[in-house]
């Protein structure tokens, strides 16, 4: 297209999954715009994919492959060409695959850089399930939450932007809505002015917090008992639905025994509200119909995260929220894309008995000779979609990881990210103007086609492209490796399933989006038929008793809290929360100019009496430290965060920030109680005024 409007997706991680409309002139794109027509995207974008044009032409861009020069982490490379890049690449991985070590000994990295379908799972996984290498559990987002759910409801389905308008009573429970989800906000805005109340759950007084008829700041990680607090209550006063309960769920009577020792008392001093609020919100929640709960995963970054989100995912259960359109909790919808992910990642493919690693562990993995699981070491890790020594937990740990000298490195990136300064190549990827995906969404119900708008910037190409070639390069030569992306798109759309019919690429191609064949009146457990084991919603999940945990509803405190363990609380006595920063999207944009001079510095957020007792002044310099690292920001004092709290926006660029450390120098390797999830709240630390020379490092 030389002159005109392109139907694309936005591919970043949020649940708003936005039509964009990209508009081009003389083969450039000039602007990104919402889709007017989409019901979810309603013609906006948000802060930071209004600059997408801006990244993408970005002066910094990758445009040819990249050979180290300097020692690992130092950031000189020299340009190199295609053919010299993957033949390299090709020949170092088919030696360690054909090593001592064996395929194993190759690690795959990726993430969320982008979420569609063909440039995030699709060749890449033939790729490294044809050869073997090891396979790795991708948790850092989102698996405590999804276990939890799992384990209750089966399949992740809920409300959408279009049915929540209808609510009367929201809770806002663990997301920060206006940064993170914005495109839920006009259902909201309906919602109130319907007479709906609005209430945000959150040690912080967000921008969206701020914006709610009420902020109830909680102490971080409490959020099971203060949901058990208020089942408490609703069993206690007779408003629960017992209907619903014995139709369509089992062990509400145990969960009844449970509650009956959350008093309101014992959950104020848990969570930190005053009881009577606990005892009001729980009458209204329980009375004011419809109710929504929009979880999201603030509550799930806690060592007892899986636990927490099945809890509160149970409220709407209890009260038969669900009967009502709009009623109900999302945690995600992404159930209800019936897409066919076998077809594209082909894990017929994955020799029996290969070893997974999990991604938050990557410190782990790299430093430990057995990988930290058993097995061989990581001889090649290859990186793609992600910027792990920005985003991982540990990262003095990582660090030491990718310095080492017997570690080859692959990074595809649009820049020369933290990441890819450790790289021994680093090879350009086209971006979302560049390439073809189709996107399912988490946060709504419409599939999204996305049409390249532009020619690949210098010579970058897409995901699926560098694997392909790297495939025939390296002897593999299964026809599968020839598919392009639009045959990609065509398999993963091949689908028996009823909501995926009339969902076709054709209708892609014409309208932009699709919504899945559901029920306008979409309410998924109304009437449920949950693919759980008992095919109820599991109150009592028998599953979680095999490995270990309450088969219950239960409060596990964080694990680095005076509840759990006071010693290491004596010593950190602040939480510190590093939920997104406004203007950010996890690590990327962080070096788009605009949005960069929005974000400013690195932030330390204080209470008025924690910064007091610690002789710390609003703008001062601060270190912040624990036992794994340290990193510097600037004091904010504010009643904004509670007491006990800290908190530094993130993700940054180390090699942007002071010292070239961040917040993830501090977050632990810990996983969560369920799924293996990363536990980035649930980290203690302190903080101190330091000199402004001394925060040079
Ligand atoms: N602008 C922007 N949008 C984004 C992202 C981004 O980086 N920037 N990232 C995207 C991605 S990958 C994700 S996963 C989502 C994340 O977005 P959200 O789902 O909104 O999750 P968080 O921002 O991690 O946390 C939400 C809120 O939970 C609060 N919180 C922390 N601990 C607790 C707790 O124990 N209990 C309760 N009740 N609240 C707690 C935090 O203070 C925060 O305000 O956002 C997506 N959208
Ligand atoms: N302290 C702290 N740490 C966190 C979080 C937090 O809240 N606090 N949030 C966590 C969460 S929820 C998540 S999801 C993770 C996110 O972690 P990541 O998924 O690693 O997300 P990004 O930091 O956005 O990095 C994505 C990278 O992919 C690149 N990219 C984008 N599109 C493409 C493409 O088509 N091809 C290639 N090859 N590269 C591409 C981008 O340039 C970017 O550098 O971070 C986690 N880390
Ligand atoms: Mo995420």
């Amino acid at each position: 297209m030389q002159t005109g409007i392109v139907r694309g997706a936005c591919p970043h991680d949020c649940p708003d999954t936005c039509a964009m409309l990209v508009h081009v002139r003389d083969g450039r794109a000039v602007r990104v715009q919402g889709d007017p027509d989409h019901p979810v995207t309603q013609g906006f974008l948000c802060t930071k994919v209004n600059r997408y044009v801006e990244r993408t032409y970005h002066a910094d861009r990758l445009t040819v492959p990249l050979r180290r020069v300097g020692p690992k982490g130092e950031g000189r490379f020299e340009p190199a060409t295609w053919d010299q890049a993957l033949d390299d690449i090709a020949r170092r991985l088919n030696e360690i695959r054909h090593g001592a070590h064996g395929p194993q000994a190759i690690l795959p990295y990726s993430y969320s850089g982008t979420l569609g379908k063909v440039q995030n799972e699709s060749m890449d996984r033939r790729f490294f399930h044809r050869i073997g290498a090891s396979l790795l559990d991708r948790t850092i987002c989102a698996t405590a939450g999804s276990v939890g759910w799992g384990v209750t409801y089966g399949d992740r389905m809920g409300p959408t932007p279009e049915e929540a308008g209808h609510a009367r009573f929201i809770l806002l429970w663990g997301t920060n809505t206006l940064t993170s989800n914005p495109h839920l906000w006009p259902a909201l805005r309906r919602a109130r002015e319907g007479g709906a109340r609005i209430i945000a759950i959150d040690p912080i007084r967000t921008r969206t917090a701020a914006q709610c008829d009420e902020h109830l700041a909680i102490r971080p990680g409490t959020d099971a008992a203060l949901a058990l607090g208020m089942m408490h209550v609703i069993f206690r006063d007779g408003l629960q639905d017992a209907d619903y309960l014995r139709e369509h769920t089992v062990g509400w009577e145990a969960l009844r025994e449970r509650a009956a020792e959350w008093t309101p008392a014992r959950t104020a001093e848990t969570v930190g509200l005053p009881a009577e609020r606990i005892e009001t919100l729980a009458r209204e929640y329980a009375t004011t119909r419809p109710s929504f709960i929009r979880l999201n995963y603030g509550l799930q970054r806690h060592h007892g995260g899986g636990m927490a989100v099945r809890t509160v995912s149970l409220l709407p259960a209890v009260t038969g929220a669900w009967r009502e359109l709009g009623g109900g909790a999302t945690l995600s919808t992404s159930g209800a894309f019936k897409l066919d992910g076998a077809a594209l990642q082909r894990p017929d493919w994955i020799p029996p008995g290969t070893r997974t690693i999990n991604m938050i562990r990557l410190g782990e993995a790299l430093t430990h000779p057995d990988a930290g699981v058993g097995g061989p070491p990581v001889q090649a890790l290859v990186v793609y979609n992600s910027n792990p020594a920005a985003v991982a937990p540990d990262l003095g740990q990582v660090r030491r990881g990718l310095l080492r000298d017997d570690l080859f490195t692959v990074v595809m990136e649009h820049f020369v990210t933290d990441t890819a300064r450790y790289a021994d190549w680093v090879l350009p990827a086209t971006t979302q103007l560049e390439h073809w995906d189709v996107h399912t969404a988490y946060g709504h119900l419409y599939l999204t086609l996305n049409r390249p708008s532009i020619a690949p910037v210098g010579e970058s190409l897409p995901n699926s492209e560098i694997f392909r070639r790297l495939a025939a390069r390296m002897g593999l030569d299964d026809p599968a490796f020839r598919d392009d992306d639009v045959t990609l798109i065509r398999q993963a759309l091949r689908s028996s399933h009823p909501w995926m019919e009339g969902v076709t690429f054709e209708r892609l191609v014409e309208d932009g989006w699709v919504r899945l064949n559901v029920p306008r009146d979409f309410r998924p457990y109304a009437d449920p038929r949950p693919n759980t084991p008992t095919g109820k919603i599991q109150i009592v999940a028998p599953e979680l008793e095999r490995i270990g945990l309450d088969p219950l509803p239960a409060y596990i405190p964080p694990a680095e809290s005076a509840d759990a363990d006071p010693a290491r609380a004596a010593r950190f006595p602040l939480m510190l929360l590093s939920p997104p920063e406004h203007p950010f999207m996890n690590s990327t944009f962080v070096n788009v100019p605009h949005l960069a001079r929005a974000a400013g510095e690195t932030k330390l957020l204080l209470h008025p009496n924690e910064a007091a007792v610690r002789g710390i002044s609003a703008d001062d310099p601060v270190r912040c430290w624990n036992d794994r690292g340290h990193f510097y920001g600037r004091a904010v004092v504010t009643d904004d965060v509670r007491p006990g709290v800290a908190v530094s926006y993130g993700v940054r660029w180390a090699m942007r920030s002071e010292g070239g450390h961040t917040v993830n120098d501090t977050t632990s390797q810990r996983v969560t109680d369920m799924g293996g999830g990363a536990t980035f709240y649930d980290n203690a630390v302190e903080v101190e005024a330091v000199p402004a020379a001394m925060a040079a490092d």
